[in-house]
């Protein structure tokens, strides 16, 4: 039985459509997807905004208020909670250029109301978190606009979003790049920093996705621990990915096995989820998956996940210590090989 909550988005079973070929599933109904998630265990629900009310950018504030309570009616009649809502800042033709960073005023100004309207449907959701991907803030032209001004423009917008609720908490997901080329705020690291510029630090932390710190050619465990540290890991997305090369959005650990079981074993050492965290999957089915298999890789995902709990659980860490008391890390290696090839 596993020590975690689990959560998941709806964006993570999909049609298989990308940008080089149509879909091959047929879509899932959203309600469909409610019944299986809650059916294969998942404690909560992820929610981009327009996730939650579609459509949104024709309403008012009030009737989207409305249309999240009407969503948290189906949510409590499937016994799930909302863990976030993130503005999708990335499909609209008002984010082009991105949205907080944009150089447009106008679309930083729509950014900003797609960021508030997040926090008002996590509030009806009964949430207190929203997440930032910051999908298109950076550059696809490095002149195109000054890195000092766009940073600070990001710090700027959270600053507005802490100051439009006053307990909300803005988590932001670094990514290097994809879709856009260079990005302003790419690692844990970064989110730290911008963390500590906001006029209220305690409220702003970070999501790591194990494939996005990959691909900045750094480790996810350690970017975990990093955030940990910090005390302000406030979910994550765990999955894999093959290399630094697109984003791949892979079943958890079917890549990086060693990787997965680091990342498991420094949120079950560090007590992770002991605060209500969830551990999110962000996992996207391969395109040649049949509509039957739909879910398959969300099950690989938690199997995963679990069948490493368990390793970290057999950990022997009289072990780990005499080797490194002798410096002894070869046999350190080949302990943790045979303990995750089942040899020991
Ligand atoms: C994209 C991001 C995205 C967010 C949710 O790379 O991981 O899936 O997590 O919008
Ligand atoms: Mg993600």
């Amino acid at each position: 039985m596993s020590k975690f909550k689990f959560s998941v988005g709806p964006w993570n079973v999909h049609s298989g459509a990308d940008s080089y070929g149509p879909a091959t599933r047929q879509e899932i109904d959203f309600d469909e997807k409610l019944a299986k998630f809650a059916e294969m265990g998942f404690s909560a629900i992820q929610f981009h905004d327009d996730d939650a009310v579609p459509n949104i950018n024709d309403y008012t504030e009030e009737e989207i208020k409305q249309k999240a309570r009407e969503l948290k009616v189906k949510l409590d009649k499937y016994g799930l909670a909302a863990e976030f809502v993130a503005p999708r800042l990335w499909m609209d033709p008002h984010t082009i250029d991105g949205g907080f960073m944009s150089t447009s005023a106008e679309d930083r100004e729509y950014a900003m109301w797609r960021a508030y309207r997040s926090i008002d449907i996590a509030r009806e959701l009964d949430c207190d978190m929203i997440v930032l991907w910051l999908a298109r803030e950076g550059t696809l032209c490095a002149e195109s606009k000054s890195p000092v001004w766009a940073t600070k423009m990001l710090i700027e917008a959270i600053n507005k979003m802490l100051e439009y609720d006053s307990t909300i908490r803005v988590c932001i997901e670094p990514k290097p790049n994809e879709p856009i080329d260079r990005s302003i705020c790419g690692t844990m690291g970064h989110v730290m920093a911008i963390s500590a510029a906001t006029i209220d630090p305690s409220r702003v932390g970070g999501n790591l996705e194990s494939a996005h710190a990959i691909l900045a050619g750094l480790d996810p465990a350690h970017e975990i621990g990093f955030a940990l540290a910090m005390g302000k890991l406030m979910t994550v997305h765990l999955n894999d990915q093959n290399g630094i090369r697109y984003d791949q959005d892979k079943s958890f650990g079917v890549e990086n096995l060693r990787a997965a079981f680091n990342q498991v074993k420094v949120l079950k050492e560090n007590n992770y989820g002991s605060h209500g965290e969830y551990v999110g999957l962000d996992v996207k089915a391969m395109r040649s998956t049949s509509d039957e298999d739909s879910y398959k890789h969300l099950e690989t995902s938690l199997s995963v996940f679990k069948a490493l709990e368990e390793k970290v659980e057999r950990f022997d860490y009289d072990f780990q210590r005499k080797c490194v008391k002798t410096r002894d890390f070869e046999a350190l290696e080949l302990y943790v090989m045979k303990l995750l090839m089942g040899l020991v």
